[in-house]
């Protein structure tokens, strides 16, 4: 089997924040392929690419695009397996118009939309973590780990803020 998630970008110059979201997946150990498959410029091509990992076993595709951000729409109309929207900005309306673009699908074909850029990206490969976490108990504990690590991160924050007050 291949790697169970499939990245595509609308744009090479959308890696720049979509690395974020490999570099979560290699955190959490999980495999994944990233590609550049514009919905508009390369349709048949982004096709391919979804039937192709279909085939090859990708459970979760992650889809990251600006501007008339169809891309994620277009791979959810191609398949039944999890589509996960990665809105970003630069746009006209600064990611707004990627966010609509990508959120707003209509009843019966969704597309899971994180939040606009970095974090989102970030989002992404959690929340595909998380889908196939499901059918995988050890991913299951390394996401509980992770999630462990950001309360101690927290509180690690907390303890050495220095407000130039003395604190109770
Ligand atoms: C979108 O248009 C891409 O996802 C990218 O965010 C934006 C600009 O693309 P380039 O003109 O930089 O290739 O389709």
């Amino acid at each position: 089997m291949s790697e169970p998630v499939l990245i595509l970008m609308g744009s090479k110059s959308d890696w720049g924040v979509l690395r974020e979201t490999g570099t979560e997946l290699d955190r959490l150990n999980i495999g994944w392929r990233a590609h550049v498959a514009s919905a508009h410029r390369s349709l048949a091509r982004t096709l391919e690419l979804v039937r192709d990992g279909e085939r090859g076993g990708v459970r979760v595709f992650i889809c990251g695009a600006g501007m008339a951000a169809h891309l994620a729409g277009v791979v959810a109309a191609a398949t039944t397996r999890p589509v996960i929207g990665v809105p970003l900005a630069g746009g006209v309306g600064d990611g707004l118009d990627a966010l609509l673009s990508t959120v707003q699908m209509p009843g019966g074909v969704p597309v899971a939309t994180v939040a606009v850029g970095k974090a989102g990206a970030r989002n992404a490969a959690v929340l595909a973590a998380e889908i196939l976490a499901l059918s995988d108990s050890q991913l299951e504990e390394r996401l509980r780990r992770a999630r462990t690590a950001q309360v101690d991160a927290v509180a690690e924050a907390d303890a050495t803020l220095d407000t130039g007050r003395t604190r109770s």
